[in-house]
């Protein structure tokens, strides 16, 4: 029998089988599949800029005005006139531009397939982008979420257990992205009353705003719940800490699966893509999976005055000056929180770490 093989994408695959063996082909086939997916990564390995700009959506503006729910490889889904949940597909204009969840976009119901129902032409210009590090040189950013009002960093205290260090890369991003964060404590009902949380007083002392809640005992929803009405707010924070739990309770109904605690550090979050849920009056929330870790690579460290206030320009300007357990440096600076030295170290250093693509930063 004869065995088929498919050649992939190749514009060129009728040039095969006229010529040299199968073989041959087949090893054709694989450089020109190489090839194309380097073509196609010259145009999708976005350096900084390219990876933000967007194509200009004047021409497009008769068309109706989507907001992207979820991006998949081949579609997207996006709610339409009246918040009808529509499919569609991306114009090949925008091939290689990045969607994400809170996108506003154009879409054209003229245009259909078997399995989608309109065609994205446009996006509209950003309000603002919330985006982390990439994690190597060909991808400087990963980004979350367009458009927001808000970013809501969860952490829980106990399990899993509060890292400050998340929640200050959670205020480096959301201040480069221009968004008011707040910092959710979440599974408030674990905690003993007399339980203080002294991992917060460095935030505590900062205009940070922290909200307390439980999604068990009902502590604090009513006050984020108000917080919801035309709001765009992004969910951030570790997996396990009862992001779609709050979710749901928020809204009363289950829009977004929850799971057991058990898998924490796996890497298998249970919330598994970035999705927005509307919520209330044109207001919605970008539920995210659990990240392990929020990078702030090729971030100006500029951010890093205001979310450090207690340090002076010049250890600022160069905080490696500094050793961290030098007890006569650390009275010096004479600091109320001394490992907070130790955490703008870290940010610091890894904000060095700039992507050699990232331009104006
Ligand atoms: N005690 C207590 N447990 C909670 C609370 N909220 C959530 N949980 C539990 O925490 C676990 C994780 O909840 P999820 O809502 O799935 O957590 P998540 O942050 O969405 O996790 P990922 O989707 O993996 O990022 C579940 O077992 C929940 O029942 C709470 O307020 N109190
Ligand atoms: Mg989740």
């Amino acid at each position: 029998m004869n065995k088929k093989f498919k050649l992939g994408q190749s514009n060129h695959a009728g040039d095969f089988g006229e010529t040299g063996s199968r073989r041959e082909g087949r090893s054709q086939s694989k450089r020109r599949q190489l090839q194309t997916s380097q073509q196609r990564s010259q145009i999708e390995s976005h350096d900084s800029k390219s990876m933000l700009d967007l194509p200009d959506a004047a021409e497009w503006q008769h068309l109706p005005k989507g907001i992207v729910i979820q991006r998949y490889s081949q579609w997207v889904d996006f709610l339409g006139i009246d918040l009808k949940p529509l499919r569609g597909t991306l114009s090949g204009k925008l091939r290689g531009v990045s969607l994400v969840c809170g996108d506003q976009i154009h879409y054209d119901l003229a245009v259909k397939t078997s399995e989608t129902l309109a065609q994205i032409q446009a996006i509209v210009t950003r309000r603002n982008l919330l985006k982390r590090g990439g994690i190597d040189d060909r991808n400087p950013w990963q980004l979350i979420a367009a458009n927001l009002d808000e970013v809501w960093l969860c952490a829980s205290v106990l399990r899993p257990a509060l890292k400050p260090s998340l929640i200050e890369r959670a205020q480096v991003l959301a201040l480069d992205a221009g968004i008011p964060l707040i910092v959710v404590i979440t599974k408030s009902d674990e905690l003993k009353p007399s339980d203080k949380i002294p991992e917060l007083e460095p935030l505590r002392s900062t205009s940070q705003t922290i909200i307390k809640c439980s999604s068990r005992s009902g502590e604090g929803l009513d006050e984020l719940r108000s917080l919801l009405p035309n709001k765009r707010v992004g969910l951030l924070g570790h997996s396990g800490v009862g992001k779609s739990t709050l979710l749901n309770c928020l809204l009363n109904r289950d829009v977004s699966p929850t799971g057991a605690l058990s898998k924490f550090g796996t890497g298998k979050q249970t919330t598994t893509s970035t999705r927005l849920i509307p919520t209330i009056e044109q207001g919605f929330i970008v539920d995210t999976p659990g990240f392990r870790n929020l990078s702030v690579r090729g971030i100006s460290r500029l951010w890093l005055s205001e979310i450090f206030p207690e340090f002076s320009g010049a250890v600022l300007n160069d905080p490696l000056r500094f050793d961290p357990e030098d007890e006569e440096i650390l009275s010096e600076l004479d600091l109320e929180f001394p490992e907070r030295l130790q955490s703008l170290q870290r940010l610091w250093s890894e904000m060095a770490e700039k992507n050699p693509n990232a331009r104006g930063q």
